[in-house]
């Protein structure tokens, strides 16, 4: 550290001169996170100083997370539920495998190799995850369509599944899950069902209202006990803001630690001092938009994702399929390096080689037609090159 600081200018100079080489939205074609809305930013910096880890002291930003809990858990059609806003889709994936562990040991079914049933494209969240928990994964391999065969799931449960992990929008490819037959067929067993709507909670619901033929993957659908979904995603909230949501009304207290200090209320989430400045700002943005800008905003990027592949076809690009969200995988040749490629020319993609080779392109509200114009020649010259 320095002896004596440098002035605020000086700073400020110095931060934004790193900054500078953050790569600009228009130029980003891999992030599912996106340029945040302004009021919730505005609104975070006016909280910036709260901790919702004390809650005796930011009682009324304490309040303002409830509500936005509230606010989710009707959104997903459960409004007597529970659940917390949390950092991001790794902390809710981790605590609801957390409850689903407890909820088995509850039960007396918590045998001494507990197995969580997961898709081939589960986000890579839960290596992590199973890893702390000491839980094993039974990959179940996706059918031709990227899906996880409800059939399969049933096949693969036995006395040591503690949970099945469905995802509403991979993060790879978009593709949502037969949640609702998979919760069909796994009734009968005494496993939490959980679905990892991190990607695509704040796109399906709208797209279904648009006419999209996409499975139902909330509450609503018999058998889910939990659901991640986040707003620093397609919820366009600045990050970090994440939720985990339980259809129980005490499932979130399954996950629950005391502080050492009498009178503190128990933690229910696993960061102890955590940003108020997320809760405001996810009850600003959800508050401002309502269902009616959020459905606006998705028609938008579907219209941009059908102007993406229509453009990419008529360059001669093969889709690995056609998106049911706001992803696209692009088969070509030599991915990697041509991701390289472009990242030398300024623009960022991901690319991934689990079928064949692709370059996945998501779109939200950052990337609009003119993005696509401009882009589009690019990756056709980058595969000439
Ligand atoms: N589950 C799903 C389905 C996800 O897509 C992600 C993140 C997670 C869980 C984990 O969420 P957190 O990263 O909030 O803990 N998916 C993105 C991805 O892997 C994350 C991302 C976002 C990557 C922005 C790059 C980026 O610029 O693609």
């Amino acid at each position: 550290m320095r002896a004596v600081g440098v002035p605020a200018s000086d700073v400020r100079r110095r931060i934004a001169e790193e900054m500078k080489d953050d790569v600009s939205w228009d130029r980003v074609l891999n992030s599912i996170c996106t340029e945040p809305h302004p009021l919730g930013v505005e609104m975070a910096a006016a909280a910036a100083h709260t901790n919702l880890g004390d809650v005796r002291i930011f009682r009324g930003t304490k309040r303002i997370e409830r509500k936005v809990v509230e606010l989710l858990l009707s959104f997903l059609g459960n409004a007597d539920g529970s659940g917390n806003l949390v950092s991001g889709g790794t902390e809710a994936n981790l605590i609801a495998m957390l409850v689903a562990r407890e909820s088995a040991r509850a039960r007396g079914r918590l045998t001494a190799r507990p197995e969580v049933v997961v898709s081939s494209t589960v986000h890579f969240s839960f290596d992590k995850i199973f890893a702390v928990l000491g839980l094993s994964a039974v990959v179940v391999p996706v059918d031709e369509a990227m899906r996880l065969p409800a059939d399969e799931v049933a096949r693969r449960i036995n006395d040591n599944t503690v949970a099945v992990v469905a995802t509403a929008g991979s993060s790879e490819f978009g593709v949502v899950d037969p949640v609702d037959e998979i919760g069909a067929r796994i009734r009968a067993h005494e496993v939490h069902l959980h679905v990892d709507a991190a990607t695509g909670g704040f796109i399906i619901p709208f797209a279904r209202d648009l006419g999209h033929d996409l499975p139902q993957f909330d509450f609503s659908v018999d058998g889910v006990d939990s659901i991640t979904i986040d707003p620093h995603k397609y919820g366009l909230v600045n990050v970090p803001a994440g939720a985990i949501l339980f259809r129980e009304g005490e499932g979130a207290e399954r996950f629950s630690f005391d502080s050492f200090f009498i009178g503190t209320p128990v933690h229910n989430t696993f960061l102890g001092t955590r940003p108020g400045s997320a809760a405001v700002a996810t009850y600003a943005v959800l508050e401002n938009l309502g269902r009616s800008g959020f459905t606006q905003i998705t028609r938008a990027n579907y219209e941009t994702t059908g102007y993406l592949t229509t453009r990419l076809k008529e360059k001669g690009f093969e889709l690995l399929m056609e998106p049911q969200l706001n992803i696209v995988a692009v088969k070509v040749a030599h991915a990697a390096l041509i991701s390289q490629r472009l990242e030398s020319w300024g623009w960022i993609v991901s690319t991934s080689r689990r079928f064949v080779e692709t370059i996945r392109l998501v779109v939200t509200r950052h990337v609009t037609r003119d993005v696509v114009d401009e882009f589009v020649p690019v990756l056709d010259l980058a595969r000439h090159e």
